[in-house]
């Protein structure tokens, strides 16, 4: 057993359910978490069952009770101090994620740095969760809103942000006033488990014994499905794929519960006539190997001038050859595993599909050994139905445009929604790519790559991306409720909208 494993907590057997700092329960099946590099078993999990399920479920909603009695600045005091034990976790941690998810240190560091960030806002905002006030149309009235604790939340994360994702919906909700119910992934429990036992520690601190940050690993059928189910849990943000969300949705739909969905994306960089080459590169670059494309802000598609193509062809190409391919713990290595054998047989079922949809593989798209891949560069004529769809692995699909009005179409004409960006040094190609006729994702960068989101602004994106928002800006306003109050401080009962009803 490595030793950043003994001091994040992870034993050889660990139990897969916990509600407050000694409820660490896991009586349901056992899984096993497996190195996507090596295929060697890391640790056991036990997943929690039913009725564990309810014992958690119950203690979050009872510990919520108190915990939104509890000022928010004090909420947010309290994630001050696990953004401090993150940092003094983050090598460990980083390692952890490195090792579970199988991408390359210095991204499993940026993953454990998006939590650290997200704590600061979030300690911050907990003296900002502001309402507005507002006129009111009768004399003597006050008309303002404020926002209260919405309840416990059920967050549901996916393999690739095992950490951050967490982070961005636990930390921003706990302030809110919530308490949280969290169902990782079940390919990366051992990142979750670490995480718990940080913030347990920092629960003891504080003589919060019970569920305000609670952990409940099962696979989707059970827990997840429980939790989407469940009419005590008025908010389910879940981040994964299309058809998980659907799901989701559909389930919280039924009892008329909320959700945050942030599912897939299909990302495209448009290379312009205009574009600045020493810019568009790196960030196409990191865009589409960074995790080895298993983002969901992963570049997938290079929409790219006639006049550009030849040379960026020639540029990407020399770029993906020097690309080391590897121990995701090794410093050199740029690009790890994928996450198991079904994504790399996803990655090459798409690549058979690529000749007889018209398109011809340029570069890579070869298995190496166990789950390590070749990136592939793939050109096609334009977004023919395996470019539609998110193959999560780093398959780059390019197809040339003749202007930038096409481009923007092609960009838009796919079912998600999620980043997109423009490489141009034209204002006018800018402006209009982030004008109302322009990209249609929830982020829109210029000469900026897809990935690599900053905490700060709202993130989540359009169409079958499923238009939740989570992090910054005022995204928390998802994980509160809402409340109109109108004050009469006068002795007259005048009614709205001029209403005479005294005759
Ligand atoms: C995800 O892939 O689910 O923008 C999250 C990025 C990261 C987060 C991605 N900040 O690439």
């Amino acid at each position: 057993m490595h030793s950043f494993l003994n001091n994040l907590g992870i034993k050889k057997e660990n139990l897969g359910g916990c509600y407050g700092i000694d409820n660490w329960v896991g009586y349901g099946e056992t899984i096993i978490s497996i190195n996507p590099a090596t295929g060697e078993p890391i640790a056991k999990i036990r997943l929690i069952d039913e009725g564990e399920y309810n014992n958690i479920t119950k203690s979050a909603c009872s510990t919520f009770k108190k915990w939104r009695e509890l000022p928010a600045p004090k909420r947010g005091e309290i994630v001050r101090q696990i953004g401090n034990a993150l940092r003094k976790k983050k090598e460990d941690l980083s390692k952890l994620v490195s090792l579970e998810t199988g991408k390359i240190y210095t991204e499993g560091q940026g993953e454990v740095q998006e939590a650290i960030d997200i704590s600061d806002f979030a300690c911050g905002l907990s003296r900002q969760l502001y309402g507005n006030t507002m006129p009111s149309e009768r004399q003597s009235h006050r008309l303002y809103e404020q926002w209260h604790p919405l309840g416990s939340v059920g967050i549901i994360t996916a393999f690739n942000f095992p950490v951050a994702v967490w982070g961005w919906n636990a930390l921003i909700a706990s302030v809110c006033g919530d308490t949280t119910i969290w169902k990782p992934s079940s390919k990366v429990p051992l990142c979750a488990i670490a995480v718990q036992h940080i913030v347990n520690g920092v629960l003891a601190d504080n003589g919060w014994e019970t569920g305000v940050f609670c952990l409940a690993c099962g696979d989707g059928k059970t827990v997840g499905s429980w939790i989407s189910k469940d009419p005590r849990i008025p908010l389910v943000s879940a981040t994964g794929s299309v058809s998980m969300g659907k799901k989701v949705a559909e389930n919280v739909a039924k009892r008329l519960g909320k959700t945050i969905l942030e599912l897939g994306g299909n990302n495209a960089v448009i290379v312009s006539e205009h574009a600045n080459m020493d810019l568009t590169l790196p960030a196409i670059l990191f865009g589409a190997i960074g995790t080895a494309g298993q983002r969901c802000t992963s570049l997938r598609r290079v929409l790219v001038h006639s006049s550009r193509k030849d040379d960026l062809i020639t540029r990407l190409i020399k770029a993906y050859s020097s690309v080391e391919i590897g121990d995701p713990l090794d410093p050199d290595v740029r690009m790890g595993p994928l996450i198991d054998g079904r994504a790399v047989s996803d990655m090459m079922m798409a690549l058979a599909s690529v000749e007889e949809q018209g398109g011809a593989i340029i570069y890579g798209g070869k298995r190496l050994r166990g789950n390590f891949v070749e990136p592939a560069i793939v050109e096609v004529p334009g977004n023919v139905p395996i470019v539609s769809k998110e193959t999560f692995a780093p398959i780059l699909y390019i197809i040339e445009y003749s202007d930038f009005d096409e481009a923007v179409q092609l960009q838009n004409e796919v079912p998600q929604g999620l980043s997109s960006a423009a490489f141009t040094t034209n204002l006018t190609e800018a402006e209009y790519f982030l004008s109302c006729s322009g990209s249609d994702c929830g982020i829109a960068n210029i000469n900026v790559s897809t990935s690599g989101a900053e905490i700060g602004g709202a993130f989540g994106g359009e169409k079958e991306t499923g238009g939740g928002r989570e992090a910054g800006s005022d995204a928390w306003k998802a994980y509160m409720r809402r409340q109109t109050v109108t004050i009469n401080w006068g002795n007259k009962m005048p009614l709205s909208q001029g209403i005479d009803f005294s005759k």
